[in-house]
């Protein structure tokens, strides 16, 4: 059955979709056909209530569910949060995974539709239904178009990738849809201004030419990792894993098919006949609205030299030999991370290349067709390809930790949850090293930000997950459950692990970057190719991963000596940093969550677990101050993800629910003492709540590369409850 959808576009059953999560947590979508499939598989409360396929009377079930048998001895704070974890509890998959559509970033989908379209593979009519409804649906109100993330204005990159993607997914031109972003995108001056990676997938579909893209060359690889200062393998793991595939096609100059689809859609996305257009003038062109890190002089130069350098001297043979290094370096890639490769973006560039080396009829390729569907995720305003394949550790450990934190875990009905989740982080601790010749650090005994198969170190999951094991296996109420499911000795690699991430070198003394220690200089950043995001070339020192990772070490040392000494000199310096890090007016800006009220958050938490307080330490009370200063009349507050991109605090429209809970976590965690502005913040979040127990998705929590939003769908739940359960242990004074 299909249904009609706005502007008259087709829409899927909601009734026959399901949400498939394996042990490790890798999720895929899949549409039922037949209707004894479909009574076999019931679907799943996640599924049933995000798709808003629940009967009126399921409705009031979980009203009634939600708010049935509440302690009424105890606090109203308690019990909200209790009612909260009662909703949350219903989305947890068998695996132990809260799933969630991880989405914001607008450049993800295109990946996946090129991979089809020049392997010449049907995507299902289901999945093209859903990804052309999401499209629509996040089109720009006025203009038609599409930016860099979902609540960005319209772009040039946004907006080309947007209406190529419709197109192929088979959308006609003459649709009013294409009809509206087409007249924007050539108010931009037509696709010849997209930034450089616009450029590269539109050469890929050979809708653009080589020529007139910035070069990105495969050589780097080539020289010795020791003495290059600007090897890519110092590079941050993303844009390193984007410049790798990237360089061998466009050493190559790849071209997908030229079809009667292509030659159209040629016709339709420039201003000028693209026969007469001359590319290698464009390479710099990029439109003004999509600006966010211009070139430098020192990138136009060296820019112009390769461009000299591929043109008179690369020899064949080079080109030939750098490439065939570069793909033994995918296929390394491709071992540690189970072929799923970082994130979508390498992943589609890999697999163009994985396709032009194989073919399209290659296990290897098809595996890759196959694994892409754990990135797409459906959500009511239709299927899109997320941020990762998902971020399952991440929210799995936040989930256990502050359901142990609220004093929720001591109530018998969430027992079960508990474990799930614990199991579930149990499995994803990694228990191998790379592959030599990858460029990667040691991981075992680490955590990913979404599966164990990702394959990934992050310093922050690494340290929340170890923080979240032990909180589990040393609770009295779970140890003897799970005793012996711990292996220690693990736990303790994840322990080395965590301690080798710290920046102890030149730069930045005493933090922590997200996957790795910081490799190379900033400097690199003059050479930053990308045009619409800033800070992607090297690691940098952030607050927040310094943060968790004082609290994984801090909690750690509660229950272990091993390697006492090391642990506390670390801690002490990351805590000097955080120190530092702390802006005059008391914020410390944030770059994963928005913005200075997700980094205070996090600072505020740290320096309680080394017994700083309001009282006793100023940089505490600055912070605290900060936050009370920015609370809003209604007792709530919000921050606009405008803070991340100018690097000032701008206020949101209205106050917000999970800023509001990270505001009141520091505020009671540093022991702020004005009560009345945390019992306002408290009250705030109570009335918020919906008689079902879950507060409402308002947008965007997270943010990257300072100019990108993301959704983190799982904090609305995670972070109050926390919130009211640390102020229900604070008016009992057991905090
Ligand atoms: C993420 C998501 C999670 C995030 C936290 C764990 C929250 C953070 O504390 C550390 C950094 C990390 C792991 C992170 C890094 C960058 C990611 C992977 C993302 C924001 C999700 C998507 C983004 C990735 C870089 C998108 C690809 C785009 C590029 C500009 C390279």
């Amino acid at each position: 059955m299909q249904c009609s959808d706005r502007l008259g576009f087709p829409k899927t059953d909601p009734a026959r979709w399901r949400l498939y999560s394996d042990e490790l947590g890798a999720t895929q979508w899949k549409y039922l056909t037949s209707d004894k499939e479909l009574d076999e598989n019931p679907q799943s409360f996640y599924v049933k209530y995000i798709l808003q396929n629940m009967t009126p009377e399921e409705l009031d079930q979980l009203v009634r569910e939600t708010n049935s048998n509440i302690d009424e001895s105890r606090s109203q704070s308690f019990n909200t949060a209790v009612k909260g974890g009662r909703f949350l509890k219903k989305f947890q998959e068998p695996s132990g995974i809260f799933p969630m559509q991880y989405k914001g970033p607008m450049f993800m989908t295109i990946g996946y539709i090129v991979v089809n379209y020049i392997s010449n593979n049907e995507i299902e009519d289901s999945t093209k239904i859903e990804l052309i409804r999401y499209l629509v649906n996040t089109a720009h109100p006025v203009d038609g178009g599409w930016g860099l993330h979902e609540v960005d204005k319209s772009t040039c990159f946004g907006t080309s990738l947007g209406y190529i993607s419709l197109r192929l997914l088979g959308v006609p031109a003459d649709n009013p849809v294409c009809v509206k972003a087409r007249k924007t995108l050539h108010s931009f001056g037509g696709a010849i201004n997209n930034p450089h990676w616009g450029k590269a997938w539109l050469s890929v579909l050979n809708l653009f030419n080589w020529d007139g893209v910035n070069p990105a060359p495969a050589e780097l690889w080539l020289t010795p990792y020791k003495y290059n200062p600007i090897h890519p393998g110092k590079w941050w793991v993303h844009t390193r894993a984007i410049y790798q595939p990237l360089s061998y096609l466009c050493a190559i100059k790849y071209q997908g098919p030229e079809t009667k689809l292509i030659k159209e859609i040629r016709s339709e996305i420039f201003i000028k006949d693209f026969d007469s257009i001359q590319w290698s003038k464009h390479r710099n062109d990029v439109c003004g609205v999509d600006l966010y890190y211009p070139h430098t002089t020192v990138l136009d130069i060296a820019n112009f030299a390769m461009v000299q350098y591929n043109k008179y001297i690369r020899p064949k043979w080079l080109v030939k030999y750098a490439n065939k290094k570069v793909y033994e370096l995918i296929k390394k890639e491709m071992f540690n991370t189970g072929g799923l490769c970082i994130a979508p973006v390498s992943y589609a560039f890999n697999a163009c290349v994985v396709l032009i080396e194989e073919g399209a009829d290659s296990e290897l390729f098809k595996n890759m067709l196959r694994d892409f569907k754990d990135v797409l995720f459906h959500g009511p305003q239709g299927m899109t390809v997320m941020g990762t394949n998902g971020g399952q550790v991440w929210d799995a450990s936040f989930v256990v930790q502050y359901f142990f934190m609220s004093g929720l875990a001591e109530l018998d009905e969430f027992e079960d949850l508990i474990i799930r989740s614990f199991k579930f982080l149990l499995r994803s601790q990694f228990t191998t090293d790379c592959i030599d010749g990858s460029f990667r650090d040691k991981r075992t005994g680490a955590f990913p930000y979404s599966t164990k198969t990702q394959g990934y170190t992050v310093s922050d999951c690494t340290a929340e997950g170890i923080k979240a094991l032990i909180m589990v296996s040393q609770h009295p109420k779970y140890a003897e459950k799970v005793k012996g499911l711990i292996d220690e000795q693990l736990l303790f690699k994840g322990i080395d692990v965590l301690l080798s991430l710290q920046n102890l070198g030149n730069f930045h003394y005493g933090s922590f970057a997200t996957y790795e220690k910081i490799r190379a200089t900033p400097l690199l950043e003059k050479i930053n190719p990308a045009e619409v995001f800033g800070n992607i070339m090297v690691e940098y020192p952030y607050v927040e991963c310094t943060d968790s990772a004082v609290l994984g070490l801090t909690f750690f040392t509660k229950y272990y000596d091993y390697r006492h000494e090391e642990i506390q000199f670390s801690i002490s310096k990351a805590i000097d940093y955080i120190c530092g890090a702390q802006n005059p007016d008391g914020s410390w800006y944030g770059c994963w969550g928005v913005c200075f009220t997700y980094a205070g958050m996090f600072a505020l938490e740290a320096l309680s677990t080394v017994k700083r307080s309001y009282n006793d330490d100023p940089v505490v009370r600055k912070g605290c101050d900060f936050f009370a200063s920015r609370q809003m009349p209604s007792g709530g507050w919000g921050e606009s993800m405008k803070s991340s991109e100018t690097h000032t605090y701008v206020d949101s429209e209205r106050p917000l629910v999970v800023q509001t809970a990270w505001a009141l976590i520091g505020l009671i965690l540093g022991k702020y003492p004005n009560k009345q502005i945390i019992d306002n913040g408290i009250k705030f979040l109570i009335a918020q709540q919906q008689p079902n127990g879950e507060w409402v998705s308002e947008g965007i929590e997270g943010v990257f590369n300072h100019s990108c939003a993301i959704e983190y769908p799982n904090y609305r739940f995670a972070f109050p409850i926390k919130a009211l359960g640390l102020y229900d242990r604070m008016c009992k004074g057991t905090l």
